[in-house]
């Protein structure tokens, strides 16, 4: 399943500087002509698409991108210096559309592919380049054109790296909000969660994942049961699963085993995906429980597995860096 990652951005390109009127002043030159210089032109917006990096979370923080203003024109017939572009990198596969007309204006799929999505105004020109044969003295100069303006929106598809699984009401959808800056529902009853949440995961520059939280899955969800297996689609080609266990749960090896159950006769290949073990709300059990959970035997022998709180914060950024490095190994079967 692709999940669609979005940001709208305010650019504006540089204003072009405007011309200059002067006259030349020199000492055996009476009436010197008309030396006012043209105005630089505005830096462009470019969005260019670039290898390493894989979200467009940064556009969240950062909305409003200027380019240069291009300067004003001299004396001496003095040019304004042109304005800088902007250029903003975002990850290869971004689609740019207007914000305002919902028209498609870039396809960013190249690595280093660029398109200039608002030109820099050009430079008004200077008064020596009004003089004639009739006007030697001309007055009048143009001002700079502004730089065009645009909300743009960019989107880029993204495919769920990391499934969040588990029972109902187990903290699936408090985890992804902790881990990420998605907001999904979160409430003390079974099926909160209807439709999948997407979250991305950024744990260093240029090291960030998705993650998706899909709704519970109950024994006989093969049967249709409960909201049934149509969301696990959404994770059916994620590289990797957490599966993720209420600590407080009076049989918690029981839930994993369901769960794994009901995986298989969804898809066989989802047991064979690497796996992360998680037990959720630490906070709320004792010293035993956790001891106990440690030391659960699973079949297979190289899962990790996590004691993890939402809410006390234990170990959620070890987590995240597991979750990272499970995505850095190939998939063993
Ligand atoms: N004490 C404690 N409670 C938690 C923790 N994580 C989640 N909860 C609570 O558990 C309940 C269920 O949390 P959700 O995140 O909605 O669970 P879910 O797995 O997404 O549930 P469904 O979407 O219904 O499958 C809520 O009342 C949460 O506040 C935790 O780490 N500690
Ligand atoms: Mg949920």
């Amino acid at each position: 399943m692709k999940f669609i990652d979005s940001a709208t951005i305010y650019v504006k390109a540089g204003d072009g500087g405007s011309g200059h009127i002067s006259f030349r002043r020199e000492k055996f030159v009476p009436k010197g002509g008309p030396d006012g210089g043209n105005g630089g032109n505005g830096g462009n917006i470019i969005v260019q698409a670039v290898p390493n990096l894989n979200t467009l979370l940064d556009f969240r923080y950062n909305r409003k991108y200027f380019a240069q203003n291009g300067q004003k024109g001299a004396k001496s017939n003095c040019s304004g210096k042109y304005g800088d572009d902007m250029i903003i990198n975002v990850p290869c596969g971004t689609l740019i559309f207007n914000s305002d007309s919902g028209d498609l204006v870039a396809d960013l799929v190249e690595n280093n592919s660029r398109f200039i999505v608002a030109k820099g105004g050009k430079g008004g020109r200077g008064n020596t380049e009004f003089a004639t044969a009739i006007n030697r003295t001309p007055r009048n100069c143009d001002p700079g054109i502004p730089g065009e303006e645009f909300n743009i929106t960019l989107e880029l598809k993204l495919l769920a790296d990391v499934g969040i699984v588990g029972l109902p009401n187990v903290g699936k959808s408090t985890l992804i909000s902790v881990i990420s800056a998605a907001k999904p529902k979160i409430a003390d009853y079974h099926f909160t969660t209807l439709i999948p949440n997407l979250g991305i995961v950024k744990i260093a520059e240029n090291k960030s994942y998705v993650v998706a939280d899909i709704p519970g899955l109950i024994e006989g969800a093969s049967l249709g049961k409960g909201l049934g297996f149509q969301f696990l689609r959404h994770v059916e080609r994620s590289k990797s699963l957490v599966f993720l266990i209420d600590a407080m749960s009076p049989d918690p090896k029981k839930d994993y085993m369901t769960l794994l159950k009901e995986l298989k006769k969804y898809n066989p290949e989802m047991s064979k995906k690497k796996r992360i073990l998680c037990f959720s709300k630490t906070d709320a059990v004792g010293e035993d429980v956790k001891a106990k959970l440690k030391k659960i035997k699973l079949a297979q022998k190289d899962i990790p597995i996590f004691l993890i709180s939402a809410v006390s914060g234990e170990k959620i950024e070890e987590l995240k860096i597991e979750m990272w490095n499970k995505l850095q190994t190939e998939i063993i079967s």
